[in-house]
């Protein structure tokens, strides 16, 4: 068996992130394309007969042309395995996304080259740069009317406060654009759009004098592409890999998704410059990828996904260790001994048994009700990894069974859909009695819920909006005397699962105004845990 460090070495994960629509699920298409994971990649918005992409495979997906969860894609490419995780933009989805972002050790940064940085990019960004996540960015869409590349990379700069190295620079943009200019082996790489862009397009590569490349671009084209690569080179940035390593630099490569211009040079430059899988941090101890004691912990579950199969996976990054077939871990959370026995390599929704696993890798596990979001699974008991964001939800609604005769598959379906974090769910104090709310960071979630409930469970729900727009945990200030609160008018008091209490708020001025008027109460935007 190859020793763990080389196994290690070769490990790259990355999440694709960015603001919706930018291009992240089609990048990643091509992607497995280039990667030789996919013999023909499929569309978005996939007319009748073509083929839809391999990570937007849920039904609701499709039909809305969004990614709505984000879907792991592993692969094998020059030596390299590669854990890839397309993330939904939908700020309503970021939970799921900031999730992922604890599992994986460098982003791809997707830019729609017509629009430039974009709101959401910029929170994953802030996220990504506070963990100290590499970040490489693709400006996609250049086969559209696009920005100054100049303009483009200045705005990373000023906006981003990151450094911005092109690459690779493109010639031309829109109709016009012929492919891209790679600055490190100085070549042209001349691409031919094909159908659909479902196969890798020809190219054609040849130095900035080649006259069969150059013949390619039309003339006054030619000689301005030509006079921006000579100013690039004059008053760029240096290309500085320990820099983006640091989180200091981005490399830049221009390209067009759909039409696979420059996503080979991502792919390959990416592996070449990415790191392999870093540590993490349980207590005030740093793990180590390469010790010998197995450790992961969970970022993500999800139901349903082989509708053959109906059940749960829980997506685990390993952290350290080697995993193999039908090991005994224990379940810190539980302090129970488990034997991991259903576990999968992940494509999309399709599955395949994994049977060796070390840092970096996420491992598909079958089975395990127990597990929740953020568990840690280790062959050393006292190990725990909090790595899971937490976010305060801005939306609620009180969910109800129309159906008196479906009330089984209702309550089964909504049990299943909370564990696996659709939404979140609370107990509302009330004077009746505690009554169950459900609780988002943005409304579409709620939509997905009542899909799923129905695709997946055949139950039919009715949810009714409730009016607050802002929740806080809250708890007595330690040290101050205690009197009496000033709740806010229209504000209501509840629990979340593990029984902590939270402050539900009408209006978001009331935040300020609560602080304001009851300085023995202490708020938290997260659980005080
Ligand atoms: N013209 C052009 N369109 C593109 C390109 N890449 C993606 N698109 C289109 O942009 C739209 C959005 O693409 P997606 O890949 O779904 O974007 P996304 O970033 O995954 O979106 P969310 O997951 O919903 O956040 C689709 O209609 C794509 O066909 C490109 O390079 N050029
Ligand atoms: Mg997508």
């Amino acid at each position: 068996m190859p020793l763990l460090a080389a196994e290690i070495a070769r490990r790259r994960t990355l999440a694709i992130i960015s603001h919706p629509d930018a291009g992240k699920t089609t990048l990643t298409e091509k992607l497995l394309l280039y990667g030789g994971a996919l013999q023909k990649a499929g569309a978005v918005r996939a007319r009748k007969g073509q083929r839809a992409t391999t990570s937007d495979w849920m039904e609701l997906e499709r039909q809305r042309g969004i990614s709505i969860s984000s879907t792991l894609l592993q692969f094998d490419y020059d030596g390299f395995r590669v854990n890839l995780l397309d993330t939904p933009g939908h700020k309503d989805f970021s939970e799921d996304t900031y999730r992922v972002l604890t599992a994986v050790d460098a982003a791809v940064m997707v830019i729609d080259a017509g629009k430039g940085i974009e709101s959401q990019t910029r929170k994953l960004f802030e996220v990504c740069a506070k963990r100290g996540i590499p970040i490489f960015t693709f400006m996609n869409k250049l086969d559209r009317p696009a920005r100054d590349p100049l303009e483009l990379l200045d705005e990373l700069e000023s906006v981003l406060k990151i450094g911005a190295c092109a690459m690779n620079w493109p010639l031309g943009h829109g109709i016009d654009f012929k492919g891209v200019y790679d600055r490190q082996t100085r070549e042209m790489h001349v691409f031919e759009r094909t159908p659909n862009g479902a196969f890798e397009a020809p190219v054609q590569v040849g130095g900035l004098d080649d006259p069969l490349v150059r013949s390619r671009l039309d003339p006054s084209r030619y000689e301005r592409v030509r006079s921006e690569i000579e100013m690039v080179e004059g008053a760029g940035h240096a290309f500085d890999p320990a820099l983006v390593l640091a989180g200091r630099q981005t490399p830049v490569f221009f390209g067009s998704g759909v039409n696979n211009f420059g996503v080979q040079l991502l792919l390959d430059n990416f592996l070449r410059y990415s790191p392999p899988p870093g540590a993490r941090k349980s207590g005030d101890r740093l793990v180590e990828p390469d010790e010998e004691t197995f450790s992961a912990f969970v970022f993500k579950i999800q139901a349903n996904m082989d509708p053959l199969h109906r059940d749960r996976i829980a997506f685990a990054r390993v952290v350290s260790g080697r995993f193999e077939r039908d090991m005994q871990v224990r379940h810190v959370q539980s302090g129970k001994r488990v034997r991991l026995s259903g576990a999968y390599k992940l494509f999309g929704r399709d599955r395949e048994t994994m049977d060796d696993a070390v840092a970096g890798d996420v491992i598909g596990l079958v089975g395990g009700t127990e597990y929740g979001i953020g568990d840690t699974l280790s062959q050393d008991g006292n190990l725990r990894f909090a790595e899971i964001p937490r976010f305060s939800p801005e939306c609620f609604s009180i969910v109800t069974n129309p159906n008196t005769a479906k009330y089984k598959q209702f309550r089964g379906g909504l049990k299943q859909l909370l564990h696996e974090g659709v939404v979140q769910s609370l107990e509302l104090e009330r004077p009746e009695g505690r009554v169950q709310v459900l609780a988002a960071v943005g409304p579409l979630q709620f939509e997905v819920l009542q899909y799923r409930l129905e695709s997946e469970y055949h139950a039919e729900s009715r949810f009714e909006p409730q009016p607050w727009v802002r929740s806080r945990w809250w708890r007595p200030r330690a040290g101050i005397e205690p009197r009496e609160t000033n709740w806010p008018s229209g504000s209501a008091l509840a629990f979340d699962p593990d029984g902590e209490r939270m402050l539900l708020l009408a209006e978001e001025w009331q935040l300020a105004y609560f602080t304001d008027r009851n300085p023995h109460i202490e708020l938290s935007a997260i659980p005080f845990g």
